[in-house]
């Protein structure tokens, strides 16, 4: 097993940066797994009960959130004022005149974002959208010129230096099928998507070229223990991204899927949970600090994560390494706060390493909040097969294949999506 968790890391797209490669334990068998407890979702810190919606919404929601904000993501800053941004280009006869292609400059605390934005051409009124984080330029899923090349970031890890370089122009629509822009597009769709090293390069030790700092009070020069890692970072910058989709005519702000991958689909599920504008969340193998169950040991593990990607999650978090079960939390509470809007959890039989078991009980085991608040949660706690898709207001699948974003995937999503916004 382990041999085949390594063959598929080493199989990883180039769209997708490196995963780790575990440690020599790590566990990869169910029958391993020992038995844990989860935490009651709907059980106040008081003991009480939550039997009504507006318990949980003013009492019960926030508990958990604040849970998440102290000793997981950290505490993001308020949303500015006021969102500064510049439409640098519309360009009208986009991709072969099938798209509307608009370029915008997010301004985050002065720090430049780019924003992409492709709309269905000839559209009559505002169309819903996916948004999300990408893990290499934005011209990666542009097949055509007319968007500029992104930075780079990487490491030369023997001079420990940080590398930021423009990228070539072949890695135009390198990743397009990790996209399916002619899909979204088709079905009246259109597609917002933000390089997420622009706001902070995914490198331990990369702090100071990204966003954080501009939040830093005078004389500060790391985040405190409860302040967000750069995980918490690309979330907030989500919801700013939201924030441009509100303000443009062309977008129905009222129909936004938030869509991401990996770690970009951990991101996705956190600023989903606290930016209840989303009106879906899609978390496509989002693995441990995600939809899987921490308290499973299998696959990755807590202490994976605080020691390969001390960067992602608040110094806080660490304080659950290798103590899984004393969390008063665990991911499906995390997924609970999506509720009531659509909830997609997915995952890859190729990708043990994100413990796909672990990623369905956690959406299994959020039903209860769905169910309160007169939704619709997965109805069973067997884990369907491979390309059977269980689809109510939280839906799952789990396809054959590595971990990946594929055509699979988005049919899948663009079903559900158009289901919820019916
Ligand atoms: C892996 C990491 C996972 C997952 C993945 C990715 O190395 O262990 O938690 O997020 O990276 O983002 O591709």
């Amino acid at each position: 097993m382990r041999n085949n968790l390594i063959a598929s890391l080493a199989l990883l797209s180039v769209c997708i940066p490196a995963a780790s490669q575990g440690h020599p334990d790590a566990n990869f068998d169910e029958a391993k797994v020992p038995k844990y407890t989860l935490p009651d979702p709907l059980t106040l810190q008081n003991g009480d009960k939550v039997k009504d919606a507006h318990t949980w919404v003013n009492k019960r929601r926030p508990e958990i959130l604040a849970m998440y904000q102290e000793d997981v993501f950290g505490h993001s800053p308020a949303a500015p004022a006021k969102l500064e941004y510049e439409v640098v280009s519309v360009e009208k006869q986009a991709l072969g005149g099938k798209a509307v292609r608009k370029l915008i400059t997010l301004s985050l605390a002065g720090k430049k974002v780019n924003l992409l934005l492709y709309l269905p051409a000839g559209a009559t009124k505002p169309v819903p959208v996916f948004a999300g984080l990408w893990f290499a330029g934005n011209q990666t899923v542009a097949l055509d010129p007319g968007v500029p090349l992104s930075e780079e970031w990487s490491t030369d890890r023997t001079a420990h230096k940080i590398i930021h370089k423009t990228a070539a122009e072949s890695s135009r629509g390198k990743c397009a099928q990790q996209w399916q822009v002619d899909q979204i597009l088709a079905h009246g769709y259109g597609l917002a998507i933000v390089y997420y090293e622009e706001i902070e390069p995914d490198i331990p030790g990369a702090l100071t070229y990204g966003i954080r700092p501009l939040f830093f009070k005078p004389g500060q020069t790391i985040p405190l223990a409860s302040e967000w890692g750069a995980i918490g970072a690309w979330a907030w910058s989500l919801s700013r991204v939201m924030d441009y989709l509100e303000r443009d005519r062309d977008v129905d702000a009222k129909r936004v899927a938030l869509i991401g991958h990996s770690r970009l689909g951990k991101t996705a599920l956190w600023a989903g949970a606290q930016d209840t504008r989303f009106s879906i969340v899609i978390s496509n193998e989002s693995g441990e600090g995600g939809a899987a169950i921490s308290r499973r040991d299998f696959g990755e593990r807590t202490k994976d994560l605080n020691t390969h990607f001390p960067h992602w999650f608040d110094s806080n978090f660490s304080q659950y390494n290798d103590r899984e079960n004393s969390m008063p939390f665990d991911s499906h509470m995390l997924l609970s706060l999506i509720a009531p809007r659509g909830l997609y959890v997915a995952s890859a039989e190729g990708d043990q390493w994100s413990d796909p078991r672990g990623e369905f009980l956690g959406a299994v085991n959020a039903g209860p909040v769905y169910e309160l608040l007169g939704k619709k949660g997965l109805g069973t706690d067997r884990m369907p097969a491979v390309h059977q898709p269980i689809m109510h207001d939280i839906a799952y699948h789990i396809r054959a294949g590595k971990h990946d974003v594929t055509a699979y995937d988005w049919d899948q999503y663009l079903k559900f999506a158009t289901t919820q916004w019916k």
